[in-house]
């Protein structure tokens, strides 16, 4: 089989980069995009020493220009089969009445039109693949609500909502398309941008809470979704840890 190529965005931490990892050992080529040139530099490094194929490209999602050019700079000999969108995130729990709009407006940007934009302009070299898939990281955040989730939850809803349109509109085509939306993930970043680095809130959201999922976890599972034969096409997953029954309803250990 010759060489697949896999696209990740948000590469640089926490589920992009173990994504990246696991398709790497999956056997694909991967490009990793995220803002933070050193990471994804440093993360394709390792890989290209353990013996994979794996090239950084330094770009911000919200950049329409910005993704355009890193479509167009792809080599048009060498399809992409696989896109992971995995840049996003969440700012801030405020409840709905007092929300920054500024926040509400980020998280629009980066968790919807990110995944749009990416999508878009890569679409014609997915199709082309013969064999193409777009992973679409939402979220639980993106299935349900919850006090306080606030421009998040409405954001995630969008992903979602690309997710399932763009499945429809895609029935026929070479393409398929995965979301996975994961519940409670402990990753380095994801809970410490939320509150704005504040490293107490952050470590709050997981008290008590005996094994939340890891990146690796989450990473397994697209890797799993991804690799399936073409004509499978896994719809949604959901993905939670044992403790977490609902995005509400988490088991603590007393004491925490
Ligand atoms: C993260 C899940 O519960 O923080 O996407 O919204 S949650």
């Amino acid at each position: 089989m010759s060489t697949r190529t896999a696209v990740v965005t948000g590469a640089s931490s926490g589920i992009g980069a173990a994504t990246a990892r696991r398709l790497a050992e999956a056997g694909y080529r991967v490009l990793l995009t995220a803002r933070r040139e050193d990471r994804i530099e440093a993360l394709a490094a390792e890989l290209t020493a353990a013996g994979h194929e794996a090239l950084a490209y330094p770009l911000d999602v919200t950049d329409r220009e910005a993704v355009d050019a890193f479509a167009a700079s792809l080599d048009p000999h060498s399809p992409v089969h696989v896109l992971v969108n995995n840049a996003g995130g969440a700012l801030g729990t405020d409840p709905v009445a007092t929300g920054d709009p500024a926040d509400w407006r980020a998280m629009y940007e980066v968790n919807v039109l990110g995944v749009l934009h990416v999508t878009q302009a890569l679409l014609p070299a997915l199709t082309a693949s013969g064999d193409g898939t777009v992973v679409v990281l939402s979220s639980t955040a993106g299935l349900g609500t919850y006090e306080g989730g606030g421009g998040y939850v409405a954001a995630k809803h969008g992903a979602h909502a690309i997710a399932t349109t763009l499945r429809l509109e895609l029935c026929g085509d070479p393409v398929r398309v995965i979301e996975v939306a994961p519940g409670m993930v402990r990753t380095e970043e994801f809970s410490l941008t939320r509150f704005r680095g504040d490293e107490e809130k952050a470590a709050a959201v997981y008290a008590g809470v005996a094994e939340p999922l890891t990146a690796e976890d989450v990473a397994d599972t697209v890797a799993w979704a991804v690799t399936r034969p073409p004509h499978v096409n896994i719809d949604l997953l959901v993905v939670r840890p044992r403790a977490q029954a609902a995005n509400h309803k988490v088991h603590r250990e007393p004491g925490a």
